[in-house]
């Protein structure tokens, strides 16, 4: 850390503002219509961009929408913004029956509270490939695998020797074989008894970038570093990963992890890791191979200083650039991804790889890209979306101070209501960012909508941005609280989803009706076909421990069962051909109605049977 001289960003000063607080207030002053739309991209053709989607219409692109502390992921459809499906992940939810039925207690492992931030979607060749989303858990430290042909969780891997997962990313060239996931929070490592003389020394926690196979679900290494690593991010030539760290000090309060004016960007180099993985260059801590990544002891990793305190770290489509968001400084930092072979070969230092550090407001976290050289950054204290321009802010870069003083590269200034944390245009994670539509992913809604109580739903905000200026069309609330989303074109998605599962993928899917008593355990294994139980009554003794299996044999699309069973707090439901079993014990003697919950038939009232328990 004794390399700040080099660092020219510090002399930034917050006269700066004035400049941009005029042009956020300038926002309300449009463009002559005509010219807006004389600027605006093919595809609008002169009209505005509509955000209606009329009854019988599909949208778009499918969002897909993390949930943050609500645990789940929710789609969206863009661009009407209705929430069209909730798939639950790390939290229990009845409307399906997650964390109820065994299958998905197998995964969860009695952990049910979850808080999901960055979910992505797998890819090849840097776009999606409709096979797989990836999430993260921050609080229980876990990576979700769903598979998009069921639109449901079949993997969850809990992420030894980390805490605080947060930053995720698939690789995205040639294909995801990889996902990296970061810690947030620096802990001792390993962080149990063995390891206790480190709880109370700071410099003894480390942050951990790890890497996960996509395919096995199973850690493939971990980068141990001193700082915590955020935000992540993957290169589109497979080479490099990257994280941004705000607490490069170690430090366990908020001013010790505000002491140093700047902090990291980290690149992680995927050749040189591979190859000290080959040469067993790492130590193996709770099952998972560690390699060292600090400071000054690793040619794995690169630093780039970047000011202060950054958040997001985003790539821009054409695969050149990171925009590093600077939090605490009114900055973005361009780094050029080119460079990072001749800064990791010693040619030139790590700093040399930014191109530019455009003013951008006060509080940037995040970057998206409309595919057309614009990057537009979420501001969080203005409450802003700032659209600029990626060539002028380096072209101004290289004029120095003077010509950057104009803030030539910032396009526009779109007022959001408020405080936004993502943002997230169409495809911009991809190489086909289509600059279409952006959502401001504001985490403060206020006003916004009829008043609610306490917990006020969050406000994305939907905007058009074909043409020069960003056009906010429409205000959607969400339910607490996504953090990001990606909107991925519908035809990279649609063909991948099945109406109905593969019966027999599942090993205990039932064709026969039968009860089945091996000493105190009875198992029954049923079949339901609206408005019918394959069975009229089941039996069972006091304390018996029971297992339900019921398989719904109804092909219909959209024609789900759901298998309630009174007073003993189960609930489920099952898709056409799912098989779900719950296992619990008989503990209440008593005629219990087993209902179906979910309205399958005319006769949906009378899908009703009798679970007896005697004494
Ligand atoms: Cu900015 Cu967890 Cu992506 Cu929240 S993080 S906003
Ligand atoms: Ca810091």
């Amino acid at each position: 850390m004794s390399d700040k001289k080099s660092i020219k960003f510090n002399r930034r000063n917050f006269l700066k503002f004035a400049g941009v607080a005029g042009l956020a207030t300038g926002a309300g002053v449009m463009l002559p219509k005509d010219a807006l739309m004389a600027r605006s991209e093919k595809g609008s053709k002169g009209k505005k961009m509509s955000f209606d989607v009329h009854p019988g219409q599909l949208d778009d692109y499918y969002g897909f929408w993390s949930g943050g502390h609500s645990g789940e992921i929710r789609i969206i459809g863009v661009p009407s913004m209705r929430e069209i499906h909730r798939i639950p992940v790390f939290n229990k939810e009845c409307g399906s029956g997650w964390g109820i039925t065994n299958e998905s207690k197998k995964l969860l492992r009695g952990k049910d509270a979850g808080d999901t931030h960055h979910v992505h979607g797998s890819y090849k060749d840097g776009v999606y490939d409709g096979k797989y989303l990836f999430v993260n858990d921050k609080l229980n430290n876990r990576v979700a695998r769903i598979r998009i042909d069921y639109m449901e969780v079949d993997r969850i891997l809990e992420v030894p020797n980390i805490q605080g997962a947060h930053g995720l990313f698939p690789q995205r060239y040639p294909k995801t074989d990889w996902v990296v996931v970061n810690s947030e929070f620096q802990t001792p490592v390993p962080n149990n008894a063995s390891n206790s003389a480190a709880f109370n020394n700071p410099q003894e926690y480390y942050g951990m970038h790890t890497i996960i196979d996509a395919e096995r679900m199973a850690v493939v290494c971990q980068i141990q570093v001193d700082e915590n690593c955020d935000l992540a991010a993957t290169d589109y030539k497979g080479k490099y990963s990257m994280c941004t760290s705000y607490n490069i000090e170690k430090g366990v309060t908020i001013s010790e992890m505000l002491a140093s004016d700047f902090d990291y960007l980290i690149v992680f180099n995927w050749e040189r890791i591979r190859k000290a993985m080959a040469a067993g260059k790492y130590k193996t801590i709770n099952g998972v191979k560690i390699l060292d990544g600090r400071m000054g002891k690793s040619d794995l990793t690169l630093r780039i200083p970047v000011p202060k305190n950054p958040h997001g770290v985003n790539i821009s489509p054409d695969g050149k650039y990171a925009v590093c968001c600077g939090k605490v400084s009114p900055t973005t930092t361009v780094v050029e991804l080119d460079r990072l072979d001749d800064a990791f070969a010693g040619k030139i230092k790590p700093e040399d790889c930014i191109v530019a550090n455009p003013f951008i407001g006060l509080g940037p976290l995040h970057t998206t890209f409309d595919g057309r050289g614009n990057a537009i950054t979420s501001v969080f204290i203005d409450s802003t979306n700032v659209k600029w321009n990626i060539a002028k802010a380096i072209e101004a870069e290289k004029g120095g101070e003077e010509a950057k003083k104009s803030n030539p590269h910032i396009v526009d200034v779109l007022d959001v209501h408020y405080q936004v944390g993502h943002i997230m245009a169409t495809m911009a994670e991809t190489k086909e960012a289509d600059g279409k539509w952006l959502v401001s992913l504001n985490k403060i809604s206020k006003d916004r909508y009829i008043n609610v109580g306490p917990l006020k739903p969050e406000n994305d905000q939907l905007s058009d941005i074909t043409g020069e200026k960003i056009r906010h069309v429409h205000d959607s609330p969400t339910y607490i609280e996504p953090h990001d989303c990606i909107m991925v074109r519908r035809e990279l998605i649609e063909p991948h989803v099945k109406h109905r599962v593969e019966m027999f993928e599942h090993p205990l899917a039932v064709t026969k009706n039968s009860v089945e008593r091996k000493g105190n355990h009875v198992t029954v294994r049923m079949t339901a076909n609206a408005p019918l139980f394959g069975l009229q009554e089941v039996r069972a003794k006091k304390g018996d421990k029971v297992t339900l299996i019921v398989t719904n044999h109804d092909e219909i699309v959209d024609l789900s069962n759901g298998v309630a069973i009174s007073n003993y707090n189960i609930n489920f439901v099952l898709g056409p051909f799912q098989t779900k079993s719950v296992t619990f014990k008989a503990d209440k003697e008593g005629v219990f109605w087993i209902y179906c919950t979910n309205f399958c038939h005319a006769l949906h009232l009378e899908m009703r049977m009798r679970f007896i328990v005697e004494v």
